[in-house]
C-alpha cells in the first residue's frame, strides 16, 4: 500500500515537472506551421494496405539537444551526437516500407548523405566553365545516389523532415508528432536516437544577456529534465511501439542501465551501446532477452543499423500481430 502512495506521488510529481518544463519553454516559433507538415503527411501516410505509401510510421530522432545558457543565446550546452545513427536508419526504415518522421539536430547528418565529404558543395563540384557547375567524377555516385533516393522518398511523401537546436524544441516537437501518431496504434514506432540533455536552465531563471566575464566563477544551478520517456508512453502514445537509446562510456554498467531504463520507462526495447564501439556493435535489449547486434565487418561499407533495423521491424511486426489478439 504504502509503495503503490509512493509511486503514485512520484507519477504526480514527475507530471507536475513536465507541466512546469512546458510551461517555462519558449514558444515554438513554427508550431502552427509544423502541425500543418505533421498533418499533411500522416494523412497521406495514412493508407489502405497494399499502397506503396507505408501504413507503419517511425518517428526517427537524431543528434542532440542543446542547452543554452543565456536566452539570447551565445553560449550553450551540447550533447555529443554525430545524427549518423539517426541518418543511416532512416534510410534503412525507408528500404523496408516505413513512411519515417525525421526530427534532427540542424547541421547534422542527412539521410543518403553519409557517403559525402564534409564539405560537399565545395569538394563535389567544379566549374567546367563560365556559367557552367559539374560534379567531380571521385563524388558523382554518392552524390547522384544522396539526390535521387532522397528526392524519391521526400516525392512520394515518405520522408518528412523536421529540424530542431534546443531541449525545448525537441520536447515540443516531440510532444506534438507523438500526440498526431496517437491514432495509428501500434503500427506507429518511435526509435529515439537523439542524445538529450539531463539538466537545463529554466528559461524563466536564465539570464537574458550574454552573461559577463571578469566576476569570478560563474554560478549557475541546471536543473533536471523531466523523463519524458514514461510520460511519451503512458500519455502520449500509449500503443506505440518504443525504442529508446542507452549510451554509456563505461561497458561494465551499460547493460544493467538499459534494463533500469526498459523496466522504469516500460519501453519496448533499448538499445545499448558503448560510446567508442557504437557503430560496431549494439545489444538489443527487450523483456525477452539480449541480442547482440553486429556490423558485417566482411562487407565492405556494411552498417550496424542494417541488421539492427530488420530486427527492430521483426520485432515490431510480432507486437502489431500480438496488438490485434
Ligand atoms: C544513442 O545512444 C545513439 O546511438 C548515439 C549515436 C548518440 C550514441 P551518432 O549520432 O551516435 O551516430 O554519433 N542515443 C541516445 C543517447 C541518450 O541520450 N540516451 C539517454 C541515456 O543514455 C536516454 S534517452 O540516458
Amino acid at each position: 500500500m504504502d509503495a503503490m502512495i509512493n509511486s503514485e506521488a512520484s507519477q504526480e510529481t514527475l507530471y507536475t515537472e513536465i507541466k512546469s518544463f512546458f510551461d517555462s519553454a519558449p514558444p515554438l516559433r513554427d508550431a502552427p506551421d509544423i502541425s500543418r507538415k505533421l498533418d499533411e503527411f500522416l494523412k497521406w501516410n495514412s493508407v489502405s494496405p497494399g499502397s506503396e505509401r507505408g501504413s507503419r510510421i517511425v518517428c526517427v530522432t537524431s543528434g542532440g539537444t542543446t542547452v543554452p545558457l543565456e536566452q539570447r543565446c551565445v553560449r550553450y550546452i551540447d550533447n555529443f551526437s554525430s545524427g549518423h545513427r539517426g541518418a543511416a536508419s532512416t534510410e534503412y526504415f525507408l528500404k523496408a516500407g516505413y513512411s519515417v518522421i525525421f526530427l534532427y539536430r540542424r547541421g547534422t547528418c542527412q539521410p543518403y548523405c553519409r557517403s559525402l565529404p564534409d564539405d560537399p558543395l565545395l569538394e563535389c563540384f567544379e566549374s567546367a566553365s563560365d556559367s557552367n557547375i559539374q560534379v567531380r567524377q571521385l563524388h558523382s555516385e554518392a552524390v547522384k545516389r544522396a539526390i535521387s533516393e532522397h528526392n524519391v522518398a521526400v516525392a512520394k511523401g515518405l520522408l518528412l523532415k523536421l529540424p530542431f537546436t534546443t531541449i525545448f524544441e525537441y520536447l515540443q516537437i516531440l510532444q506534438l508528432i507523438a500526440l498526431s501518431m496517437r491514432s495509428l496504434g501500434a503500427h506507429a514506432m518511435f526509435y529515439l536516437a537523439a542524445a538529450v540533455s539531463d539538466f537545463y536552465v529554466p528559461w524563466e531563471s536564465m539570464a537574458e544577456h550574454k552573461i559577463q566575464s571578469g566576476s569570478g566563477p560563474l554560478d549557475m544551478r541546471l536543473v533536471q529534465v523531466p523523463k519524458m520517456l514514461s510520460v511519451l508512453r503512458k500519455e502520449w502514445v500509449p500503443m506505440a511501439f518504443c525504442i529508446s537509446f542507452k549510451l554509456e562510456t563505461d561497458s561494465k554498467i551499460l547493460l544493467e542501465k538499459a534494463d533500469m531504463a526498459l523496466t522504469k520507462y516500460r519501453m519496448h526495447v533499448v538499445v545499448a551501446n558503448e560510446l567508442s564501439t557504437r557503430k560496431e556493435e549494439v545489444v538489443v535489449v527487450t523483456s525477452s532477452g539480449k541480442f547482440s547486434v553486429r556490423r558485417d565487418k566482411t562487407q565492405a561499407g556494411a552498417d550496424v543499423e542494417s541488421p539492427l533495423i530488420e530486427l527492430l521491424v521483426e520485432k515490431h511486426s510480432a507486437y502489431i500481430e500480438d496488438s490485434k489478439s
